[in-house]
């Protein structure tokens, strides 16, 4: 079942149910902001103090770094790209079987992307919430010059526990460590007890976090970078939108193109970014 839905000030979004499972997509940046399979906790992270704005991005969920990842080198332009303050299309919600709901959603260029980005484009965003949650992300170079971009779905998984989190898949990989701006190499599988923003280069592995009560498989479809981010208690101070302590419950695994994993696409071509997650049950 499908249900289009505001909240109090109006900010649309789409409640999708089914026999396995549920989840809410802001039309706002195409954005799931939350994921549930059917008799399992909530596997996406939502700040409490999230803001549903027209312009705004939403602090949780799987907001859509596109057309570039991160800051821009004009700082008048927004970080992460516009697709995630942007509101999309709805093309379709196809009801595939009893356990299958797949929603479609499309930006394409408009004056108001021509001036931040002069290109045109198609961004199709399919998600697909099943026993799995499926992001796709594919774009489509309409335009008759080529572009380059960077992308990146920022998942917010929630965890009980950040200090109790362990992620399994980054052992042996090389990684820019965003804080002292140097390449490190990853000796072990990662424990986070403090403030942590790598961006793994040359990964195109599974992933897994695992805490004490539940595990969370990731798997990457066109992506050979992985970003890792918590701002811990310090930086959690400076973030409007999240409580101080809440960085406790959270942690950004991001299935990227990123550094010089960057793609440029030439007139008529696509490409498409994927990210699938889903429960491990032991
Ligand atoms: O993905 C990690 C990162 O780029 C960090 O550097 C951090 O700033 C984070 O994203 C959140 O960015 P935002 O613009 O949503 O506050």
């Amino acid at each position: 079942m499908i249900e289009f839905k505001t909240f109090s000030n109006g900010f649309p979004y789409i409640e999708v149910t089914n026999s396995v499972a549920s989840a809410k997509i802001a039309l706002h940046g195409a954005h799931v902001f939350e994921y549930k399979k059917e008799g399992k906790s909530e596997l996406l992270w939502l700040s409490s103090l999230a803001l549903f704005e027209e312009n705004k991005p939403i602090r949780g969920g799987i907001p859509i770094c596109w057309p570039w990842f991160g800051p821009h080198s004009d700082s008048a332009l927004p970080q992460h790209g516009f697709a995630r303050i942007s509101r999309f299309t709805f093309v379709s919600c196809d009801e595939k079987d009893e356990a299958t709901s797949i929603v479609t959603l499309k930006l394409t260029d408009s004056p108001k992307t021509r001036i931040v980005w002069d290109f045109s484009f198609e961004l199709l965003v399919t998600i697909t919430i099943s026993k799995k949650l499926h992001v796709s992300l594919k774009t489509t170079n309409t335009d008759i010059k080529e572009f380059k971009i960077t992308q990146a779905l920022h998942s917010y998984l929630s965890v009980e526990n950040i200090s109790d989190v362990e992620v399994f898949g980054v052992k042996n990989c090389t990684y820019f460590d965003q804080l002292s701006k140097t390449m490190e190499v990853q000796k072990d599988d990662l424990h986070i007890n403090q403030e942590i923003d790598r961006i793994y280069t040359h990964l195109n592995k599974n992933i897994i976090l695992k805490e004490k009560n539940r595990a969370i498989f990731l798997q990457n479809s066109n992506s050979n970078s992985l970003v890792i981010w918590n701002p811990w208690s310090e930086k959690a101070k400076f973030i409007k939108d999240m409580q101080d302590y809440e960085y406790k419950n959270m942690l950004c695994i991001e299935s990227a193109n990123v550094l010089d994993d960057y793609k440029i696409l030439q007139p008529n071509c696509s490409i498409t970014l994927g990210l699938k997650l889903s429960y491990i049950s032991y």
